[in-house]
């Protein structure tokens, strides 16, 4: 039986964690079954955006605690470059836009694979903890990034150093996820938003990730040139010629991706 379950649909890639009866932990081959199911997404010309979801009551309970021994220490820095550092890479690399649909509890480096895709929706059951502090370690997966960014340095710090739970609710209140659905909601609301994403022109989505990506980090004449460069790509597009196109010609744009 799979770690990841798998669809392709009306060019919706829908990913699922698979270990329902351990919350969806991440065990080694989880995470690498993950690594590998994103690149294909990538590869895939027909796939215009993912999906990434959790079977059954939550989307992750975070690191498989049970992979570690109470008498050896781990080996951290392997284990974080092999597993979650590549998946947290790929999701902000990949070519297609990601939506996160957070079906249940978020914990540890659940939650923070789930900040990193591009547009997060929870059900409102659902909840988010940064757990990393109550078994005496720091928030990775690239928490420590986005979770400032999202809601700013005095939340994010206050919620890792104390572990508390978030509903989904309140993480859409403080902007740490884009919508908050009623549990019976949460699929239609992901797949309209995925069919929409997908007639949309991707290049010009993922171009539109690069630069939000280094936009933190740039002073504004690099972002001005940064956002020249990309522009250049995007006008590039087939898409690009198809929206000018329909917007002249009154009619709405069938936009392929390429
Ligand atoms: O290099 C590295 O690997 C370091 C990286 C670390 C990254 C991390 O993610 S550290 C944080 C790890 N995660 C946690 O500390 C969360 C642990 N889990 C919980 O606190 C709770 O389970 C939840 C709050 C997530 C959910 O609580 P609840 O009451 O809804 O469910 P439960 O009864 O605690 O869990 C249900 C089952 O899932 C249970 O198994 P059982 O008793 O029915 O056989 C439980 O042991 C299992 N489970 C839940 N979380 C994990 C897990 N098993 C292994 N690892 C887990 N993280």
């Amino acid at each position: 039986m799979s770690t990841i379950q798998f669809e392709l649909k009306n060019s919706i890639g829908y990913v699922a964690l698979n270990r329902p009866e351990k919350l969806n932990a991440f065990n080694r081959e989880m995470a690498l079954e993950l690594q590998d199911r994103l690149l294909a997404c990538d590869e895939e010309e027909s796939l215009r955006v993912v999906v990434l979801t959790g079977m059954g009551r939550a989307f992750s309970a975070g690191q498989d605690l049970s992979e570690f021994s109470t008498t050896a220490r781990p080996d951290f820095e392997t284990v974080i470059g092999e597993t979650y550092n590549p998946i947290i890479r790929l999701l902000k690399t990949i070519r297609k836009p990601v939506i996160c649909a957070v079906n249940g509890i978020a914990a540890g480096a659940g939650a923070n694979v789930a900040l990193a895709c591009d547009i997060v929706v929870a059900a409102s059951s659902a909840s988010f903890i940064q757990a990393f502090s109550k078994i005496g370690l720091i928030p990775d997966s690239a928490g420590t990034f986005f979770l400032p960014r999202l809601i700013g340095l005095q939340k994010a710090t206050a919620l890792m150093m104390l572990g508390e739970k978030v509903t989904a609710a309140e993480a859409e209140k403080m902007g740490m996820i884009y919508a908050c659905y009623e549990d019976g909601e949460l699929e239609n609301k992901t797949n309209q938003l995925a069919e929409k994403l997908a007639s949309m022109p991707t290049t010009a989505l993922y171009l539109t990730r690069k630069a939000l990506m280094e936009s933190s980090s740039n002073s504004l004449e690099e972002q001005l040139e940064l956002e020249k460069k990309l522009q250049a790509k995007a006008g590039q597009t087939r898409d690009f010629v198809e929206g000018v196109s329909s917007f002249l010609e009154k009619r709405n744009p069938l936009f392929t991706g390429k």
